[in-house]
């Protein structure tokens, strides 16, 4: 039984002033990711409910304006019983900011320790916040508006239930939209029922008119199941190595570990605490690293499956396993207003301790299983090893002589200046060819693609070294690529991306976006890397000439001319570059008196999150890969050359 719990418990800290003025430090920001926290702040308060056995579902109502929520749980609802300074309790909890603190644990047996503290913050950032609770057979409202209270708890009715209801709606003054996207919330919900086995989780989406419920039994072993198949690879071995530890920390109650070797080449690990989604990892995730490393490494010594001659790396050992951790805390700390990255420095170790030991343990009790894992740690350092002598010979042969390594299809410039050489890379054999005989032979150099550009998120470096169409690239570039690239030795000082404007050029230039990205970053930090404009249609008038980028620059200009309508107007939509005619391309996308080039930037401070966008849609499903290079188009900055 948890210590009884009274009113003069609960210290007041702050008024909610501070909230409204700089939102972003307690929420993290005023954008999207900001508006969508204040769910997960409420969320996460019923969910506390739900851990310490008081609570069994929670629904979240997204309603027909799509601008404001409801959150309701079946726990023992807020207090409502009177504090010290005559205030209701509930009334306390939801205008005190318990900056940085808690409530005073000794009352609470909750995992975060922040018992309906987040609340406080959604109640400042709300122009209208409702609650409602059931609790001793009654039923007691409030209501406020940014934050303040519009009178005192009333009792309205009569309830044989309990249960704590807030219905809010955010401040449209603060967020920059406050429009709220059933996806996100969805997904959410979604995740968190893997992390709270037993809990159902309720989305009503009132514009859509439709109710999904989210429950599973399984836990993260079922949310390892799920990442194994979106990965669309087969298992290394059947049965997934499932870790669970009870109070091996006072601080770490709770961890619980899943994971699995498959025959993807990409490692995954999903990392949450306290049921909340770290993006951005954190010692828990470093401490499975290492745990699993070394538990594998002992297991090596131990039975010597691999020859003496084959050196196998960490990253031999982390290709195609998929993890999930879920490890819970009493004091969390975290890097980042949005909890993205757990920053407590004692998990690390307490995490690799733990796997270390049940992993040894499971390995040596499972031959089977061990003996697999064994082979597939041992096939990807086998090609590894292939793929580092391949970049030997590419280095050696470099050195030798630069030229003499040149790709055979490329139509190299006759300048041997990189400050005022461009390559063109182009998509198929007849767009290369216009662009051939349209160039200025001098400056520029044209490298068509023919075969299939490998997606370099997906595949292992071994993969991406030797695949034909990037070897190519790597080799007219020259400067070497991963940790032994430099642009001392770039042979082109503006490499131009040059696709057709259809779906398949989108899908092109994305994965050439994310091999560069991946492979050569300083190219895009320093300015290299460009994206070439070809126009989509031609519009002729009388004897003057447009060339349009697109659809909505088209209408524009047809309908001045539908103005003056006195010549006649013609209109030309180009199929791909392979039609258009030399002279037309050189006119309007190669000439650099002329031509429009976009260059590609990685936003300032937003690294990180350039690295989780590329991770998250290069994997997955096509049409996501073309929204993405479509979207962000708007954020390559526009040149003009
Ligand atoms: C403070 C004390 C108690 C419960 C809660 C807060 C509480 C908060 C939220 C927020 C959403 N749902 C919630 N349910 C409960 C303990 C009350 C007691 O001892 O009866």
């Amino acid at each position: 039984m948890a210590k009884s719990y009274t009113a003069q418990d609960i210290s007041v800290l702050e008024g909610l002033e501070p909230v409204r003025k700089r939102p972003g430090m307690y929420i993290g920001g005023t954008g999207k990711p900001g508006l969508h926290h204040l769910i997960w702040e409420i969320v996460d308060n019923s969910v506390d409910e739900a851990m310490n056995g008081h609570a069994t579902a929670i629904e979240v109502v997204l309603h027909k304006d799509g601008e404001s929520i409801t959150v309701i749980d079946n726990g023992r609802g807020i207090p409502v019983d009177k504090y010290k300074d005559g205030r209701s309790v509930l009334e306390v909890i939801l205008t005190t900011l318990h900056a940085g603190g808690k409530f005073d644990p000794g009352n609470y047996e909750t995992s975060g320790g922040l018992h309906g503290v987040g609340s406080s913050v959604v109640n400042a950032l709300s122009s209208d916040f409702q609650v409602l609770i059931k609790r001793d057979g009654k039923v007691y409202e409030q209501a406020y508006q940014f934050g303040k209270p519009l009178d005192k708890v009333k009792a309205s009715g009569k309830s044989t239930r309990t249960g704590t209801e807030i219905f809010f709606r955010p401040d449209e003054t603060i967020f920059e939209d406050i429009s709220f996207d059933a996806e996100w919330i969805e997904k959410r919900l979604d995740y968190s029922a893997y992390l709270h086995p037993g809990l159902k989780l309720i989305f009503k989406n009132e514009l859509t008119k439709k109710k999904k419920e989210f429950l599973q039994e399984g836990g993260i072993v079922e949310l390892l199941a799920r990442v194994q198949k979106e990965s669309k690879q087969p298992p290394v071995h059947i049965d997934s190595i499932s870790i669970q530890a009870k109070g091996s920390h006072p601080e770490m109650p709770r961890m619980e570990v899943a994971l699995q070797w498959t025959e993807d080449t990409k490692e995954e690990i999903l990392a949450f605490t306290n049921g909340v989604p770290n993006p951005f990892g954190g010692t828990h995730e470093a401490g499975i690293r290492d745990g699993v490393l070394k538990a594998v490494r002992a297991y090596f010594d131990l039975h010597n499956p691999a020859p003496k001659s084959l050196a196998i790396s960490s990253e031999d050992i982390r290709e195609g396993l998929k993890v999930v951790i879920s490890v819970f805390l009493v004091a969390p700390q975290f890097q980042g207003q949005k909890k993205e990255k757990l920053n407590n420095p004692f998990v690390k170790g307490s995490v690799s301790t733990i796997v270390r030991q049940e992993m040894e343990r499971y390995l040596n009790g499972h031959s089977n299983t061990a003996d697999a894992i064994c082979q597939r740690i041992m096939q990807a350092a086998k090609a590894r090893a292939a793929s580092r002598s391949a970049m030997q010979k590419i280095s050696r042969k470099r050195v030798l002589n630069t030229r003499l390594n040149l790709p055979g299809k490329l139509a190299d410039c006759s300048s041997s200046s990189p400050e005022e050489s461009e390559l063109f890379i182009v998509e198929g054999d007849s767009a290369g060819g216009n662009a051939k005989q349209g160039r200025n032979r001098r400056t520029q150099a044209i490298l068509p693609l023919r075969g299939k550009v490998l997606n370099a998120q997906r595949e292992s470096f071994a993969k991406v070294s030797v695949n034909k169409e990037l070897k190519d690239i790597i080799d007219a570039l020259g400067c070497g690529i991963g940790d032994n690239f430099s642009t001392k030795s770039l042979r082109y000082h503006k490499v131009i991306l040059l696709m057709d404007a259809d779906s398949d050029g989108h899908h092109i230039a994305t994965l050439m976006l994310t091999f560069f990205y991946r492979y050569m970053p300083e190219l895009i930090e320093k300015g290299h890397l460009y994206i070439a404009q070809p126009p989509l249609f031609r519009i002729d008038y009388g004897n003057e000439t447009f060339w349009v980028l697109d659809e909505k620059q088209r209408d524009k200009i047809l309908k001045d001319l539908e103005g003056k309508r006195k010549k006649k107007i013609s209109v030309q939509r180009f199929k791909g570059l392979g039609e258009m005619m030399a002279r037309t391309l050189k006119d309007t996308t190669l000439d650099p008196d002329k031509r429009r080039l976009l260059r590609v930037e990685i936003p300032k401070g937003d690294e990180e999150e350039t690295d989780t966008v590329i991770c998250d849609l290069m994997g997955k499903d096509p049409s996501v890969r073309f929204s993405f290079i479509m979207e962000n188009a708007e954020t390559l900055a526009e040149v003009d050359l």
